[in-house]
C-alpha cells in the first residue's frame, strides 16, 4: 500500500472505521441458547441464591480447569476477596505491580498490605526472583497473574511459596482455557480465580469464580459469597453478597458452548496480526511460546520508541483517530496508581512495558481484512513517523484520551 500521510485521520484522512473496533468487545455465543436458558429460569422463578443454571455454569467451570470445586461469584474482583479472606491471610501479600488493579485493590479491601513486585520484562508475568527478595516474616501468601492468558511461572512460585509455608493463589482472569504443563489453569496454588466479566473469553455480562481442589476452602468461599450463611438459620462466617444471578449463568452457559471457536479465532487473529505486522522497524508481536498453552486473550504489540519513529502513545492516538480503540495494559503500573504510589517505584520492568506496550483489538471486533487494515494504517504511521511526531508536539488541544472507550463516552 502507498498512501500519503494525509491519509492518516489525524491529518485530514476519513477514520479508516465508520465504528469502533474495541479491544474487548464481546463473545455473544449462541443467543438462542442464552434466551431459551433464561426463559428456563424465569418460568421456574428462580432468579438467584444458587439457581440450576449457577450449579451447572459451576459443574461446566470446574470441569474445564479440572478442579473438584467451583464457586461461581458476581465478579473476579469479589472472588479474589473471598479467597483471600477464606483462606486466612494476614499481613503482607505479595503481588506484580503490571496487572489490572483488581488484583492489589483486592488485597487491601481485605486490610492487608499489598507488596508489590516487578515482572519479567519478556513475559509480563511475576518474576519469582523479586517475589523470593521480597518475603518477610510478615508474608502470608502470593498471587500470581497469569497476565494476557499465558501462565505465570507457577512451578518456581510453587516451590517458593512451600520453601516458606505461603499460602499460594492465581488471579487467572484473563486466563479461562489457558494451560501450563499440560493442566488446564485453574488447579495450581491454593485457589485459582476466574472472570467472566464482558470483555473476557467467556462471559456472564459480569462474572467470576473461585475454583479449588481444597474442599475446606471451596466450602469457606460458598458461604462467604452468601452472607457466610451455611444452614437455613446458621452464619458461621463473616460473609458478603457475592452471588451469580441465573441471568449471569444463562449468558455464561451460552457463551462456554463457543468458547472453542473464540480460542481459534483468537489465535487466527494473533498470527494474522503477526503476519500482518512483520518487518515493521520498531514494533513486534512475539511469537507464540510453545511452552505454554496461551488462551491469545489479548493481541499486544510492544513499540519501541526510538526504532519505530513514534512513541506507543502517539501510536495508540493515530490508531483511535482511526476508531481503533487500542488500549494500554496495563498503564502506569500499580506502583504509579494513586493508592500505592507511596509502595515504591523500583519496577524497572513493569515501566517499561507500561510505557511500551499496546493492546490491539481482537475475538469478534475484527475480521482478517480488519487486521490487514489496522497494520497497513500502522505501516503508514510508521512510514510518516516524523511528521506524525510533530503533528502531536504541537498539537494543542487534548490527545485522545487512552480510557475513553465506552459507547457514548
Ligand atoms: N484481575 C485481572 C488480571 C483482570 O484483568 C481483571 C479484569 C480482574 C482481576 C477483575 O475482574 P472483574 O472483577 O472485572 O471480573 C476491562 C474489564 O472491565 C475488566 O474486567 C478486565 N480485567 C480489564 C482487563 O478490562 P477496562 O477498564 O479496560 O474496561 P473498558 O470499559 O475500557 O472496556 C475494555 C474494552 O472492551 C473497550 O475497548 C470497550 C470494550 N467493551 C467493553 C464492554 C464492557 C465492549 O466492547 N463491550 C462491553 O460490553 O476493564
Amino acid at each position: 500500500m502507498n498512501r500519503g500521510v494525509n491519509h492518516l485521520a489525524i491529518f485530514t484522512g476519513v477514520p479508516e472505521f465508520d465504528e469502533p473496533r474495541y479491544v474487548g468487545l464481546p463473545n455473544i455465543g449462541d443467543r438462542q441458547r442464552f434466551f431459551s436458558l433464561l426463559e428456563g429460569a424465569l418460568d421456574r422463578r428462580w432468579l438467584s441464591n444458587g439457581g440450576p443454571l449457577v450449579q451447572e455454569f459451576e459443574r461446566r467451570v470446574a470441569d474445564q480447569a479440572g478442579v473438584r470445586h467451583c464457586v461461581a461469584t458476581c465478579n473476579a474482583t469479589v472472588a479474589l476477596e473471598l479467597a483471600i479472606r477464606a483462606a486466612d491471610l494476614t499481613g503482607e501479600v505479595i503481588v506484580p505491580a503490571f496487572t489490572f488493579p483488581a488484583t492489589v485493590h483486592a488485597v487491601r479491601w481485605m486490610g492487608l498490605k499489598p507488596v508489590l513486585s516487578d515482572v519479567d520484562p519478556e513475559t509480563g508475568n511475576i518474576d519469582p526472583a523479586q517475589v523470593a527478595a521480597l518475603i518477610t516474616p510478615r508474608t502470608s501468601a502470593v498471587i500470581g497473574v497469569h497476565l494476557w492468558g499465558r501462565p505465570c511461572a507457577v512451578d518456581e512460585l510453587a516451590a517458593i511459596a512451600d520453601r516458606h509455608g505461603l499460602t499460594l493463589l492465581f488471579d487467572a482472569a484473563q486466563a479461562f482455557g489457558a494451560r501450563h504443563a499440560g493442566r488446564p489453569v485453574g488447579g495450581f496454588g491454593a485457589a485459582e480465580v476466574f472472570s467472566f466479566h464482558a470483555t473476557k473469553l467467556v462471559n456472564a455480562f459480569e462474572g467470576g469464580a473461585v475454583v479449588t481442589d481444597d474442599s475446606g476452602l471451596a466450602a469457606r468461599v460458598r458461604a462467604m459469597q452468601n452472607f457466610g450463611i451455611v444452614g437455613e438459620d446458621e452464619v458461621a462466617h463473616t460473609g458478603t453478597n457475592a452471588k451469580m444471578s441465573e441471568a449471569a449463568a444463562a449468558m455464561g452457559l451460552a457463551s462456554l458452548a463457543g468458547m472453542e471457536t473464540f480460542v481459534d479465532r483468537n489465535r487466527r487473529n494473533y498470527l494474522r496480526y503477526r503476519e500482518a505486522l512483520a518487518g515493521i522497524a520498531g514494533l513486534s508481536v512475539p511469537p507464540p511460546d510453545p511452552s505454554v498453552e496461551h488462551a491469545y486473550h489479548y493481541v499486544v504489540a510492544r513499540i519501541d520508541a526510538d526504532a519505530f519513529g513514534l512513541c506507543r502513545d502517539d501510536l495508540m492516538a493515530v490508531l483511535r483517530a482511526e476508531n481503533i480503540m487500542a488500549k494500554r495494559y496495563f498503564y502506569p503500573g500499580c506502583h504509579r496508581m494513586a493508592p500505592y504510589h507511596a509502595d515504591g517505584d523500583a519496577f524497572p520492568h513493569t515501566e517499561a512495558l507500561a510505557e511500551s506496550l499496546l493492546t490491539l483489538p481482537t475475538g469478534a471486533a475484527v475480521d482478517d481484512r480488519d487486521i490487514d487494515r489496522i497494520a497497513a494504517l500502522i505501516r503508514v504511521a510508521a512510514a510518516h513517523a516524523p511528521a506524525v511526531a510533530a503533528h502531536f508536539a504541537k498539537a494543542t488541544g487534548p490527545v485522545p484520551q487512552p480510557s475513553s472507550s465506552g459507547p457514548g463516552q
